[in-house]
């Protein structure tokens, strides 16, 4: 399955996270009307007015004179959307970033591990709102096609799912301009024929449409039908894969925090094996209940993709690099950085005996896991603190 993830008004919805101020009002961003400059885009009290992408900023000004006026800090927005894939990251490499801010994302392979794809999708919703105080559609569909067209449906803070099952009852009301490659040529083409919706082209005689566009006929009625099987090709390598958990209540006492970072350094392994990844990087993040929050990373001598090598890492720096003093903690997450994809294959880089008996146990894990599902194995002090934990309650 995959996802399509589109922000809301995105480079308008960060500059009003920047300035609270703003929230409310009607915001556009892009060139200055003395430059014949065009609008970037508009937030959605922007909209109301007939403000839209693309039009000269000099019209946006006479649509809207009270709306607020900005060039736009494209660094900043880059810099948002390398967070945006961050998020992506957590729960599949396949990302094929379309813009700033939009992707797709093949999940096919996350489920066991994160839940179904729609599961997926809400979470990535609800981390980049969270964590970034920003709003995102999301479309969850067999293919990129019909993903990207539900993602758009149902903006702002869409969140649209196309079953396999019903992919035809989903297309067949939807206009004819949803069609990729249907821009204004093919769509006057269209008017002239009478078909004003996905389900009049799909209706068309047989060869009606090869007759009156050629070959570009054929992709349009394979899309009609919902058909498309262009995969989606991730553009680099994902350069941090982390977890992390908010407790329900705070966390004060050590070993369970302990336990807890273990089962998340595991869990980043596992992610980095399956991708076949190795990293030098370990990072500990934790959040306190007032909030601060802080990161502590250490490196390591080689790249792994070891679980003990990564817990033993986490928890050193929890136990080394932390003074609790007594604080209590909401959040910790785990992640791994300088993520190196070439060394998995070569073999003899880990030539020591130490490390290919924890390589080899890993792989055995991974098998039990693969069979039993991912809560079937976990290091056994993770193990035991968590029935400890149990025994308190
Ligand atoms: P879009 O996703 O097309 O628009 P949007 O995110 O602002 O609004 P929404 O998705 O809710 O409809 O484009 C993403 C960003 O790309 C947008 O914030 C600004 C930039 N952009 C331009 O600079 N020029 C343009 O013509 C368009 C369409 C977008
Ligand atoms: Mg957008």
């Amino acid at each position: 399955m995959i996802l399509h993830v589109d922000m809301d008004a995105f480079y308008a919805a960060v500059e009003e996270r920047e300035n609270p101020e703003l929230r409310g009002k009607p915001v556009i961003v892009g060139g200055k009307p003395e430059h014949r400059g065009v609008v970037s885009t508009a937030n959605y009290e922007a909209r109301r007015y007939g403000v839209h992408s693309a039009m000269p900023t000099a019209a946006a000004k006479r649509l809207c004179p009270h709306g607020v006026f900005l060039t736009g800090r494209i660094g900043l927005y880059a810099e948002v959307s390398e967070q945006i894939c961050e998020v992506f990251e957590r729960y599949t490499p396949l990302i094929e970033p379309l813009s700033l801010d939009e992707a797709f994302l093949d999940v096919t392979g996350s489920e066991r591990l994160f839940g179904s794809p729609v599961e997926i999708g809400r979470r990535i919703q609800a981390e980049i709102k969270e964590e970034l105080e920003l709003v995102a559609s999301v479309g969850v569909a067999p293919n990129k096609f019909l993903a990207k067209i539900a993602s758009d449906l149902e903006k702002p803070n869409g969140f649209v799912v196309v079953d396999g099952s019903a992919v035809l009852e989903f297309l067949d009301p939807l206009e004819v301009g949803r069609l990729w490659g249907v821009g204004k040529v093919t769509g006057e083409a269209f008017r002239r024929l009478g078909v004003k919706t996905i389900g009049d082209v799909r209706r068309l005689p047989d060869g009606a449409l090869q007759q009156f566009f050629g070959e570009h006929g054929e992709h349009l009625s394979r899309l009609a039908r919902g058909l498309d099987i262009r995969r989606v090709v991730p553009h680099r390598q994902a350069r941090s894969i982390s977890h992390e958990t908010t407790f329900p209540t705070d966390i004060a006492d050590v070993n369970v925090l302990r336990a807890w970072v273990i089962t998340l350094a595991e869990q980043v392994a596992w992610r980095l094996r399956r991708y076949e990844l190795r990293t030098r990087g370990v990072q500990l993040k934790l959040r306190y209940s007032n909030f601060q929050t802080i990161t502590r990373s250490l490196k390591l001598k080689k790249p792994t993709n070891v679980t003990q090598i990564l817990c033993e890492a986490a928890c050193e720096l929890l136990l080394d690099r932390v003074d609790l003093e007594g604080r209590s903690v909401r959040l910790v997450g785990v992640g791994a950085q300088q993520l190196d994809g070439r060394s998995v294959r070569q073999k003899n880089l880990f030539e020591d005996e130490e490390n290919l008996r924890l390589e080899e146990l890993d792989k055995a894990s991974d098998q039990i896991r693969q069979r039993f599902g991912s809560g079937s194995l976990g290091r056994a002090s993770a193990w035991e603190r968590k029935k400890e934990r149990k025994k308190k309650d």
